[in-house]
This record gives structure tokens, C-alpha cells and sequence, in this order.
């Protein structure tokens, strides 16, 4: 190996790789994946007339691709990655095996340059999901690394299309090109918002769909920072899931709030005429954004709403609240401002938040302790007050819980991944530890997230 460049190493430890396959790992290589992501650097056009320079993407050539898999079924995706520095990357919302999330070194360690790693899992639960980087996350997360997840249900509940969302914001200055991801003072607070939204990397796209046509909008928020109210105007429209999980009665796409993190699923009755004016907007005060537009085109297919079958519930298990243990979480500032340590995955140089009081010290090798230490098999109400005056999207892996009370308002029992907890709010959520594994435990407003806002919950088998 004398004279080898760490790269040619590398490669040259592939080739090992491949000339094991000859042996007993031969049927596992054989099989193909079913799907490959190559985390790139590419330059890809955002606003007209310009070209911004060093985006990141799970593709060579442009946005992330919609992975569609299927309930149930097993998968494998192929992860290659063309970037200059590390990577992992996380599927946001799937109750999968703890070695496939992608958590660096929490669950494996980051995918160096030049280096793949293959993701095998069955989703258990149908739905709209999404997949990101867990290292470097802030800036390989704005510079355009959040593609969508769909795991389609064996029934098909009636729609003639099928329209993934992809809600995000780019900060880009007026010449199109990145300006600073973040600033610190936001960090400590809200967070910094974009300056562009786009829907699927576009500005204010339009969607030529079939008149009198239904279609399921899958609406996925992947921003870094922003919490917004969502509507659908101009034709009928009803949110028929949450955050992958069905609602027991859908609800008119008037107000749908969602933070970082999150998803709807609206069913769309294009409209009958081709003058329809049908626009996916966020609330803004003094007039709302449009994000997108759809517009009717041909004949009317003349379908109805009520024709569309129910989702069928995930198998998500139920806690039992007579039995279930108490765990307490606080959110709120770090108490003491430590640097954190350096890491390949990135860090942003401050600490500004804590979990317990106790802040993230860095997605760095090195044992750490978890929140709390939960049983398989067993129920929980977590706790989870938030003590700043900043809404804080808290996001779990592995397990999806239910949603039960909180100290500012009624909440619907929705099941979920990700709970915004808004100002000063506590909220009791319940879930059954039933994976085991290490599992982060984060604010998913990044710059959170990157400033101390993480933690892990071990669940012991
Ligand atoms: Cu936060």
C-alpha cells in the first residue's frame, strides 16, 4: 500500500470489496439496487437567467429524485457520494432498522468522499416522507440536499395523478448565487430565513393538471427554518394526511401549518374550466405567497372527491396510557455557551441551545449519554416543554408517536414524527419504544439543531 493516495486506497478497498462478491456475499451483491442517489455538486439554474454556482444534490444532473417505494417491501438504495466532503444520509419519518437511519456516528459513520453505502430497510408505514444529510446538515441541506420519500399503500385510494411538492427556500442574492447560510444571532432565536421559496427548486411553478381530475398534492416542507400556514385556493381541496398518517376525517387545505419537517397530503379536484385560477399559497400578512399554480387543461375527467377511498391507518402501535411512564424534556437555551467540538459533519461554531441543559456537543466520534433510556416494548408520555419564546419543530427517529395535550391550545390526536411545539408551550406526546436502537431527538430547524438542540433516546431490546 506504500505510495497510495487515502483516495486510490480507497477505490482499492472497493475492488476488495468486489472480489469478495465471488464468495459468500455473492447473492446480496448480485442483487441490484433498486435505486441509486449520488450526493453531487452541480451548478443548476433558480432564478431566471442565471445559474447558481455549487448547489449540493442527491443527483449529478439536478433536484433530488422522488424515491417511491412500497409498503412493506424491502429496498435497498445504493448511496455514492461525488461530494467533496462527507455525508449520511437520513429518511425522515421511517421506522426502519437503527443502522440504516443515518446518523453519523450515533448509527454509522459518515460516507466519505468516494465511498458508498448501501441503505437496505423495509418501510413499515405508507405515506409522504423525505430524505436529507445528517452531516454538514445545514449547509448541504441549503445548498439543496432534501429530496421526497413516497411509500406508496398496496390500495390505491383513486387519484387519476400523483404530485410530490418539495417546499423550500434558498438564500440567494439578487445575482443568484448563495449568500451566508445563517446568521448567529438568528441561530440563538428563530433562525434565518431564505430569500427564495421554490416548490421542486422552482420559483412559482405552474402545473398543468387534467380538468375535473383528482390529485394527491404531497406537500413536504424541507426547509432549514421556516414555520408556515399553507392553503390551497380556488378549488376543492381537503388534507387527508398528516405527516404520513392518515386523518380520520379530512379537513378543508385552508390553514395547514407546518414546520420544518413536516408534510400534508391534500386531495385536489382540478377544476372544471381552463380559466381556473388554482394556487398553492403560504399566509403572509399584507397578501399571501403563491408557491405554485395549477391549471385545468382538456376536457373535464368529471370525478368527485367522495369517490376517493379512505387511506388506510399505519400500523403505528398504540401506547397504553394507564401503564405509561413520565419522561420530562426541557427545551431552552444552553447554559453554558461552549464551543462545540470539531467535527467532519460540521459545526457551526456556537452553542446556543440545550436538550435538559445539556447541549449537543457535535456530531463528533466518542461515547455520549442518552436523554433517557427507554424499554422495548414498553409505553411512554414524553414531556416535551419548551421553555424559549421560539417554536421549536422536535423530531424523533425511528418510532412515530401520538399527539395528546399541551398547555396552549386543543390538539388533534395525530400521529407523527415531528411535533411543533410553539412559544413557551409543553405538550404530552405517547409512543411505545417499540425499536431499538439510539435514536436523535432534535429540533429540525437546523441552525437549532446545529447550536445544541440534539440528543438521543436509547431503547434497550
Ligand atoms: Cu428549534
Amino acid at each position: 500500500m506504500l505510495g497510495l493516495s487515502r483516495r486510490e486506497f480507497l477505490l482499492g478497498s472497493a475492488g476488495t470489496l468486489s472480489a469478495f462478491a465471488a464468495g459468500g456475499f455473492a447473492a446480496r451483491q448480485a442483487q441490484a439496487a433498486e435505486h441509486a442517489l449520488t450526493l453531487s455538486s452541480l451548478d443548476h439554474g433558480i432564478l431566471p437567467d442565471t445559474v447558481t454556482k455549487a448547489m449540493m444534490s442527491f443527483a449529478a444532473d439536478g433536484p433530488p429524485p422522488v424515491l417511491r417505494l412500497k409498503q412493506g417491501q424491502k429496498t435497498a438504495i445504493e448511496v455514492t457520494n461525488a461530494l467533496d466532503e462527507a455525508s449520511v444520509v437520513h429518511w425522515h419519518g421511517l421506522r426502519i432498522a437503527n443502522r440504516m437511519d443515518g446518523v453519523p456516528y450515533l448509527t454509522q459513520n459518515p460516507i466519505e468522499t468516494g465511498q458508498a453505502f448501501r441503505y437496505e430497510f423495509t418501510p413499515p408505514d405508507a405515506g409522504t416522507f423525505w430524505y436529507h444529510p445528517h452531516c454538514n446538515t445545514l449547509e448541504q441541506i441549503a445548498r439543496g440536499m432534501t429530496g421526497m420519500l413516497i411509500v406508496e399503500d398496496g390500495e390505491d385510494p383513486g387519484f387519476d395523478k400523483d404530485l410530490p411538492l418539495n417546499i423550500r427556500d434558498f438564500r440567494l442574492g439578487s445575482d443568484g448565487q448563495f449568500i451566508d447560510f445563517y446568521k448567529p444571532r438568528n441561530a440563538a432565536r428563530g433562525g434565518t430565513l431564505g430569500t427564495v421559496s421554490t416548490v421542486n427548486w422552482q420559483v412559482e411553478p405552474d402545473f398543468e393538471l387534467e380538468a375535473g381530475s383528482l390529485v394527491r398534492l404531497r406537500l413536504a416542507v424541507t426547509d432549514l427554518t421556516r414555520v408556515g400556514t399553507y392553503a390551497v385556493e380556488g378549488a376543492q381541496a381537503l388534507v387527508i394526511a398528516l405527516d404520513s398518517n392518515p386523518l380520520p376525517s379530512p379537513v378543508p387545505a385552508a390553514d395547514i401549518t407546518l414546520a420544518p419537517g413536516q408534510r400534508a397530503d391534500i386531495a385536489l379536484r382540478v377544476p372544471d374550466g381552463e380559466a381556473a385560477d388554482v394556487r398553492l399559497v403560504r399566509r403572509k400578512s399584507g397578501g399571501d405567497k403563491v408557491l405554485a399554480r395549477f391549471r385545468p387543461a382538456g376536457a373535464s375527467a368529471r370525478r368527485d372527491l367522495r369517490e376517493l377511498k379512505p387511506l388506510n391507518p399505519n400500523p403505528v402501535p398504540e401506547a397504553d396510557l394507564n401503564n405509561a411512564e413520565v419522561l420530562d424534556f426541557v427545551f431552552g437555551w444552553s447554559p453554558e455557551g461552549n464551543a462545540p467540538r470539531p467535527s467532519i459533519c460540521g459545526s457551526l461554531g456556537y452553542t446556543f441551545w440545550s436538550i435538559n441543559r445539556i447541549a449537543w456537543t457535535g456530531d463528533a466520534p466518542g461515547p455520549l449519554d442518552p436523554l433517557a433510556t427507554l424499554k422495548q416494548g414498553k409505553s411512554y408520555i414524553l414531556r416535551l416543554r419548551n421553555e424559549s419564546p421560539n417554536a421549536h419543530p422536535i423530531h424523533l427517529h425511528g418510532v412515530s408517536f401520538r399527539l395528546l395535550n399541551s398547555n396552549k391550545r386543543k390538539l388533534p390526536p395525530l400521529v407523527t414524527d415531528t411535533a411543533l411545539l410553539l412559544k413557551e408551550e409543553t405538550m404530552d406526546v405517547a409512543l411505545v419504544a417499540d425499536n431499538p436502537g439510539d435514536w436523535a431527538f432534535h429540533c429540525h430547524v437546523i441552525e437549532h439543531q446545529k447550536t445544541g438542540l440534539t440528543g438521543f433516546l436509547r431503547i434497550e431490546g
